[in-house]
């Protein structure tokens, strides 16, 4: 540990501690936390059961930085490189695409043995795993329908992949000896206005009903649903809407999934956490930040971000709360991408676990909003970088952005030797 380290951490601990926050105590749990870093943002959402497949489904990636993985021991080798700069143990979530086979396989045949790569090295690494169904990208979608199609084999199509990434899931679960969430998010929507909004629903709810029908243990495996407001080509309807998710979630015992990027604009999921976390079963997130629709750039340190670690925080809301990321952007190294996004997610956390949280609810409490006001701007500029900086020292990964020259060199050595 550097000397200049520790001396400026004992002495912002100091500071914390007049207000009673424990940096130690909150350091400890601070580490318990996993962030599911979804795998996707290392190739472009390619995959690789599909290569030459377009991205579809009204998500789109723009960018053509070098070095995009090409292969499963490229992907994992670049996750391994960005988890090394990241302090803490985590998870990765992977896409039904990134099956790791030579087989020629539909993914309403892919089985665990198909992953098998994946679990052993997440064995290795000490890495949870979590999963998501594709329902995109592939020919069977390519009119922008799914699960609600309104053509019953493709239909059943989409039903068989769902359920197949359900026991992907379960296996990853048990093997790993951790829960592993399976989310579902299909594209299905209108460019224009629909005449029946309420059929494709119907067809939709019908769906997940024979989806989940089977009981699947809890500790190895959990579902979630995630919502949306509109997508490239979706833009006047969206079958799996907000609503829709929240009946079925809250009906059925689903996680629900909040993207931070599939709301209206000036709509935030940190405000929706409190209410969600009073009815459901438990909330999934997917981290990432629109600018101006949903455009999945990498997340930074601001104000909403911020606000999500406070919610969590002090709402105690960890427990229920699965946090995944989403963001994707091919414009940038995308080993950086990973470790921007996560590193700043979990120094959100962080920074919520060193409010003081009880003489700030007091103050509320007992009507002192000048106290409350003036507590939280002064508290934005206590010593955190101290904190933090200590934490990745002692987590064994780069202070500050001492990890960029290791990006820099891998990019050298590795990434700028692959051909595109
Ligand atoms: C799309 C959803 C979904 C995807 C990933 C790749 O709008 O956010 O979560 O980004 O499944
Ligand atoms: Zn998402």
């Amino acid at each position: 540990m550097s000397s200049t380290i520790e001396r400026s951490y004992n002495e912002a601990k100091e500071l914390y501690a007049k207000h009673g926050i424990d940096v130690d105590q909150a350091l400890e749990q601070l580490a318990k936390i996993k962030i599911s870093m979804h795998c996707w943002q290392g190739d472009d959402v390619k995959g690789f059961l599909f290569q030459d497949q377009d991205l579809t489904g009204g998500i789109s990636v723009t960018g053509n930085y070098p070095g995009a993985a090409r292969t499963p021991d490229e992907l994992r080798a670049d996750l391994e490189k960005a988890f090394s700069l990241i302090p803490g143990k985590h998870k990765v979530n992977l896409h039904a695409i990134y099956a790791d086979t030579n087989e020629k396989v539909d993914l309403d045949q892919l089985e665990p043995k198909h992953f098998e790569n994946w679990v052993t090295w997440a064995k290795e690494q000490g890495l949870g795993l979590d999963f998501n169904p594709t329902l995109f990208s592939h020919e069977k979608s390519s009119d922008g329908f799914t699960l609600s199609h309104s053509d019953e084999s493709i239909r059943k199509f989409w039903i068989d992949h769902c359920k197949a990434s359900r026991k992907i899931s379960a296996y990853f679960g048990e093997q790993l000896g951790q829960t592993s969430v399976n989310n579902v998010w299909i594209p299905d929507g209108f460019k224009d206005v629909p005449v029946d909004r309420l059929s494709p629903r119907r067809r939709l709810k019908e769906s997940l009903d024979e989806i989940f029908a089977e009981e699947l243990n809890p500790a190895y495996h959990l579902d979630a649903v995630e919502s949306k407001l509109f997508g490239l080509g979706s833009e006047a309807y969206v079958v799996g809407s907000h609503e829709f998710y929240m009946g079925y979630g809250l009906q059925n015992n689903k996680l629900i999934c909040l993207d931070a990027g599939h709301f209206h604009p000036t709509e935030v999921i940190s405000n929706k956490l409190s209410s969600l976390s009073l009815f459901a079963e438990g909330i999934l997130l997917h981290v990432s930040r629109p600018m101006r629709w949903d455009s999945d750039h990498v997340v930074t340190l601001d104000d909403e971000l911020l606000e999500i670690g406070k919610e969590l925080v002090r709402g105690d809301l960890l427990g229920k709360t699965h946090i995944g990321l989403d963001f994707f952007d091919a414009s940038i190294n995308r080993v950086a991408a990973w470790v921007i996004g996560t590193r700043n997610t979990i120094k959100a956390l962080l920074r919520a676990m060193l409010e003081p949280v009880e003489a700030l609810k007091q103050a509320e409490l007992s009507g002192d909003y000048t106290t409350r006001l003036a507590l939280t701007e002064e508290f934005k500029t206590y010593p955190f970088g101290a904190i933090w900086d200590y934490y990745c020292e002692k987590q064994g990964v780069p202070v500050r952005e001492q990890w960029l020259a290791d990006v820099k060199a891998y990019e050298q050595e590795v990434l700028l030797k692959r051909g595109r």
